[in-house]
C-alpha cells in the first residue's frame, strides 16, 4: 500500500493526522505539486480527483479524496477512536459539523489561496475577485466555529472527531496564508485550536 502526498498541505495532514490517532502508517510517495507531478496524464490516470492524497491498495485499487481515504482506514485498521462518530446520532453530527467545516471554511480558504496568490495559475485561471470573496466568506465563517466552540469541547459535541482534524487545518490556513489574529480575536477558536496543538497527533 502507498500513500501519494505533498506532506505539508492540508488534504495530505488531515491523512497523516487521522493516521497517528489510529497509531499506523503506510509508506508514502512524495509528488511534486508545483512541478505539475499531479497533472501528468500517468497520475490523472491514477486519481480521479486528479490531486493528492492518493491511495494505492496492494491490488492496484486507487482511492483519491482525503475523507474517502480517511473512511477506508477507519474499517480497515483496528481502532476505538471513533473519529466519524459511533453509528447512529454521533456519526451523523459528525458528518454534519465535518460538511459545514469542509465546505464554508476549508474550502473557502483554499479557493481564497488558489485564486489570490495564483499558486496554480500554470493548470487553472485564478481569479482575484473570487479569491478576495472566498478569503471574506472564510473570514465570516470563523465566527459561527467559535460561537460553536463557546458551549462544545470539540466541533462535533464532546468527542474529538474528523471535523476538529479539518477545522485545526483551517485555521492554521487562515493563520499561515491570510495572518488572520485567532489568538486576538476569536478566543475559543484559540483556546480549542491550542488544545488541539499540545497533541502528538497534531504535530
Ligand atoms: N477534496 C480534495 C482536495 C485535494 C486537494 O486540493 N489537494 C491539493 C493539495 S491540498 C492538490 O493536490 N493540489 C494540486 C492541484 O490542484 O493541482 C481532498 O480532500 O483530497
Amino acid at each position: 500500500m502507498k500513500l501519494y502526498e505533498s506532506a505539508a498541505t492540508p488534504s495530505c495532514r488531515r491523512v497523516s493526522i487521522f493516521l497517528k490517532f489510529l497509531g499506523t502508517d503506510v509508506t508514502r510517495v512524495a509528488v511534486d505539486l508545483k512541478g505539475g507531478e499531479n497533472i501528468t496524464p500517468e497520475f490523472q490516470s491514477k486519481s480521479a480527483s486528479g490531486t493528492v492524497p492518493l491511495l494505492e491498495l496492494d491490488d492496484g485499487t486507487y482511492i483519491s479524496e482525503s475523507t474517502a481515504i480517511c473512511r477506508y482506514f477507519e474499517h480497515s485498521v483496528p481502532n476505538n477512536m471513533h473519529l466519524f462518530g459511533r453509528p447512529g446520532l454521533e456519526s451523523a453530527q459528525v458528518e454534519m459539523w465535518h460538511r459545514i467545516v469542509e465546505f464554508q471554511g476549508l474550502i473557502a480558504g483554499f479557493q481564497a489561496f488558489r485564486n489570490i496568490t495564483g499558486f496554480y495559475s500554470d493548470r487553472e485561471h485564478c481569479v482575484s475577485e473570487w479569491g478576495e470573496e472566498s478569503k471574506s466568506r472564510a473570514i465570516a465563517f470563523l465566527d459561527k466555529l467559535d460561537n460553536r466552540l463557546s458551549h462544545s469541547s470539540y466541533i462535533a459535541g464532546g468527542i474529538l472527531s474528523v471535523a476538529d482534524i479539518t477545522g485545526f487545518l483551517f485555521i492554521n490556513l487562515m493563520k499561515g496564508a491570510f495572518k488572520v489574529d485567532i489568538e486576538g480575536g476569536y478566543s475559543h477558536i484559540h483556546v480549542w485550536h491550542t488544545k488541539l496543538a499540545a497533541m502528538p497527533e497534531f504535530q
